[in-house]
């Protein structure tokens, strides 16, 4: 197998087609989106990710990664598109269908196709299967088809691609086998094999927990501040406990996967996704408590004006999808407050919002408050002694425990910690 097509060149398309071809494969890239063609083609990148650039250069300079907008006869076809949420919290699978439709006239008897998308259970032999066998070939038989979902973390993509496990799930043993020889050329961690359906249970099973564990969390911040006392402490006492790991809460939970994968569970059986609903509700309710927290100390935020600190959906990225930063900030113009917002990731106006503004100084100047919503590395390094002269008030919420609270309180700050007392 020597020639493969990955089609979607996202945050995961583009680093695992980068990373075939400097594996000995010859890569096509395709994607529908024009723009993303040419600036590849120019040797830049459309997304921020650590080493991510110098390894697609590399790729796309010595030949072995070629880019396109239409599909072409390979071995291997590997779909990587995403799989959005709809208003109604259903999976969007359009760009799935019509990313495997596009593979029907180039598949051959021999191939193998892999679906990398997040996906709801079943969707390898109920949705992708079914299309893929219009052109007259049959699955499992005359071409192979699996599972493979992408686990790597936004941030730490090139290493986890390399170094996490992986779970390849075949229509059939063949096309388990055939994925496992195939990732087996860059993945180091283990590959384990099993079924299609197993895979993408696995898939959303891990992050699901991952949202549960945040909204045990971000409750335990709520009941911290009803009882009085400080949750972060009380969460790194309780995980001292050998069988305890709670994580951290915030001002909700955001992010193209966690934020969204839970729903397909809820979506196909919301008669047992009980649990997972509810945990969903608690995180994305998170943000109203953060205005809560403000109204408790300002009363009316009518006519306030806040400057926002980072508005990624986590820390050093330059993702703002479903970022909940976002939405404590529409919550907080609806409530007739006046915001601006700087983050060291995104430049005034970036994706059309407005709030958005170039430096610390601008977002600072004559705030009543700051609101630190992200966990920036920049904004540990924030000095109160220089914040402070530039403000109306000195009132800072952090929402992620950041800063060192002694020290902005020495400096003549009030501090207001998510989840103290
Ligand atoms: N968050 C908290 N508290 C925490 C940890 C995270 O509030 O203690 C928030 C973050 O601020 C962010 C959101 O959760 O808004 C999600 O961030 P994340 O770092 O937990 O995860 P993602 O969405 O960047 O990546 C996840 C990862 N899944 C797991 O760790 C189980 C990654 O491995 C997956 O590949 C990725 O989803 C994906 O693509 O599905």
């Amino acid at each position: 197998m020597q020639k493969i097509c990955v089609l979607g060149l996202g945050y995961i398309g583009l680093p695992t087609a980068a990373m075939f071809a400097t594996h000995g494969y010859q890569v096509l890239g395709v994607d529908v989106n024009k723009m993303v063609i040419d600036t590849l083609n120019k040797g830049e990148i459309h997304i921020e990710e650590p080493g991510l650039k110098t390894l697609v250069k590399g790729a796309v300079n010595s030949d072995q990664l070629k880019i396109g907008l239409k599909p072409a006869p390979s071995d291997v076809y590997i779909i990587a598109v995403p799989t959005p949420i709809t208003e109604e919290k259903k999976a969007d699978m359009s760009y799935v269908v019509s990313a495997a439709r596009s593979i029907v006239p180039v598949l051959e008897e021999g191939n193998l196709v892999i679906l990398e998308a997040t996906s709801p259970p079943r969707t390898t032999i109920d949705l992708v299967q079914p299309i893929l066998e219009e052109g007259g070939l049959k699955g499992g038989e005359d071409f192979l088809l699996a599972y493979s979902p992408e686990r790597v973390l936004p941030g730490k993509i090139l290493n986890e691609l390399v170094n996490n496990s992986r779970v390849i799930g075949g229509i059939n043993q063949v096309s388990a086998k055939a994925g496992q020889l195939l990732y087996s050329s860059f993945v180091e961690g283990e590959i384990m094999v099993t079924d299609s359906t197993t895979a993408e249970m696995v898939k959303l099973m891990e992050n699901t927990y991952r949202d549960i564990n945040i909204a045990a969390a971000n409750e335990f911040s709520r009941l911290a501040e009803y009882f009085g006392i400080d949750v972060w402490e009380a969460i790194d006492i309780a995980n001292l406990h050998p069988r305890v790991e709670i994580l951290k809460p915030g001002p909700g939970v955001g992010g193209h996967c966690i934020s969204v994968d839970p729903w397909f569970f809820v979506e196909k059986a919301p008669h047992l996704a009980l649990l997972i609903k509810q945990a969903r509700e608690v995180n994305d309710s998170q943000p109203a408590f953060v205005i809560q927290l403000l109204k408790d100390r300002y009363g009316s935020l009518k006519g306030k004006s806040f400057a926002a600190l980072g508005i990624t959906y986590k820390p050093d990225v330059d993702d703002i999808r479903e970022s909940p930063a976002i939405d404590v900030i529409e919550r907080l113009v609806t409530e007739g407050a006046v915001v601006k917002a700087y983050d060291p990731y995104l430049g005034s106006n970036s994706h059309g919002l407005d709030f958005l503004v170039d430096g610390l100084e601008e977002v600072l100047s004559n705030a009543d408050g700051i609101l630190l919503l992200v966990n920036h590395s920049q904004f540990k390094e924030l000095n109160p002694s220089e914040v402070l002269p530039l403000l109306n008030e000195g009132f800072i919420l952090d929402t992620r425990n950041v800063l060192l609270k002694e020290d902005w309180i020495k400096a003549g700050f009030e501090v207001k910690t998510l989840g103290d007392k």
